[in-house]
């Protein structure tokens, strides 16, 4: 463990060897606090968008053959920000911060060059285990995510195994009225680098995007695999049945975090994403005027506890948190006596979404049906 304080060894040595042996959920784990992070999880779906103008884009397309082809080059280019972003800003993946139940973070990218203003709501629907719910729009354009995300974790040959649950659907309004719909599927990750207390993330298996027309399996390797490199994916869209007269195929093959190109079909040689460039934050909506979104907005919740680990406090980071989740507890203790449950904000839950069940058979996936949180449309509050 070169990467670990001297003084944290023998903390991140105990963390180990009960990773092997808790499976399951890692989310209420204790670790030591260099590997910290200050950063909720209900502020990850802003990775979803940290390239607007690819999101807006989506909806800017003549065919539907490029309209999937804008769909994946979006979802592609996000992987760098969901899957890199904490080794470049803090040196490594950090443990993120474990969302209460009822959690929120808003934001928003800005109009710029006629793209349309994107929003982003988020909601932590669920605590035991977490579930992270969100919806992300640009309603100019008519393009929508809507999804949810938990993760089932297990540990194997020293590396940290997370299968992600949960799906996304994006939809596009269209000019004459219809509405396109795309199924997207999460891939699962392997934390490596834990034994020097450096983790970072690698992709592995397969995830999927599939519309009426069209099924895009995605498969990602590592250092070692087809390309030999890490962070490699290779995109493979197929016509859906009743489709291949009319539509063409297309392999794409590079690494996420960098370029990748058209490898078969008739756009071969041609570079299709490229994130060496800048990205766009998100701007937080009401973080940091306290009061306006209320306690449980993300970052005035977790602002105590955030500052100690960024300045090194850790017995404040460690009080902040105990007082947090001493609410939590009291809280589900009322509940319960009152015989009430924490009413969701923004989202329904159902056990089957049939949008998931049509368009995943087209794939093959599975499973068959997933549950999931219907958005309930209401953001912002309609004044
Ligand atoms: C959805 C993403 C997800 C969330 C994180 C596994 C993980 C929690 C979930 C899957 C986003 O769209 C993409 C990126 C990173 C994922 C996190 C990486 C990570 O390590 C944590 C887990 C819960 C841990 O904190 C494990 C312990 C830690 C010591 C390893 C650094």
């Amino acid at each position: 463990g070169e990467a670990v304080p001297p003084a944290q060894r023998s903390s991140w040595a105990s963390f180990l060897k009960s990773i092997a042996s808790v499976s399951g959920d890692l989310s209420s784990m204790t670790c030591p606090p260099f590997i910290l992070s200050p950063v909720s999880l209900t502020e990850f779906p802003a990775y979803w968008c940290e390239h607007p103008e690819l999101f807006s884009a989506i909806a800017d397309q003549g065919t539907e053959e490029q309209r999937m082809l804008a769909v994946v080059k979006w979802f592609i280019s996000t992987l760098k920000g969901q899957y890199t972003s904490r080794n470049e800003s803090m040196g490594s993946e950090k443990k993120p911060l474990n969302p209460v139940l009822g959690e929120l973070f808003y934001g928003n990218w800005p109009d710029v060059n006629g793209r349309g203003e994107t929003e982003l709501l988020v909601e932590q629907v669920s605590h035991h285990p977490p579930i992270t719910a969100y919806a992300i729009e640009n309603k100019s354009k008519g393009v929508k995510l809507v999804g949810h995300n938990a993760q089932k974790t297990s540990f194997s040959g020293g590396s940290i195994i997370v299968k992600q649950i949960g799906h996304a659907t994006l939809t596009i309004k269209l000019p004459s009225g219809d509405v396109a719909e795309y199924l997207i599927t999460l891939p699962r990750l392997r934390i490596d680098g834990l034994w020097y207390g450096a983790p970072y993330i690698e992709l592995s298996e397969t995830s999927w995007i599939i519309c009426k027309e069209y099924v895009c399996a995605i498969e990602y390797k590592g250092k070692g695999y087809f390309s030999g490199k890490t962070h490699s994916f290779k995109a493979t869209l197929t016509p859906a049945p009743g489709f291949g007269g009319t539509l063409g195929s297309h392999v794409i093959e590079g690494t996420w975090h960098t370029t990748s190109k058209f490898t078969s079909g008739p756009k071969t040689g041609l570079e299709f994403h490229n994130v060496t460039g800048p990205k766009e934050e998100v701007t937080a909506i009401g973080g940091q005027t306290s009061g306006e979104m209320g306690e449980f907005e993300t970052r005035q919740l977790w602002k105590q506890v955030a500052k100690g680990i960024r300045e090194g406090d850790f017995d404040m980071a460690s009080r902040e948190k105990s007082k947090i989740e001493n609410d939590q507890r009291q809280r589900r203790k009322d509940e319960l006596a009152a015989g009430t449950k924490w009413p969701l904000k923004h989202f329904d839950h159902v056990d089957s979404d049939p949008t998931y069940e049509r368009l995943g058979k087209l794939g093959k996936i599975t499973p068959v049906t997933e549950d999931m949180y219907v958005f309930k449309e209401n953001w912002p509050p309609v004044a």
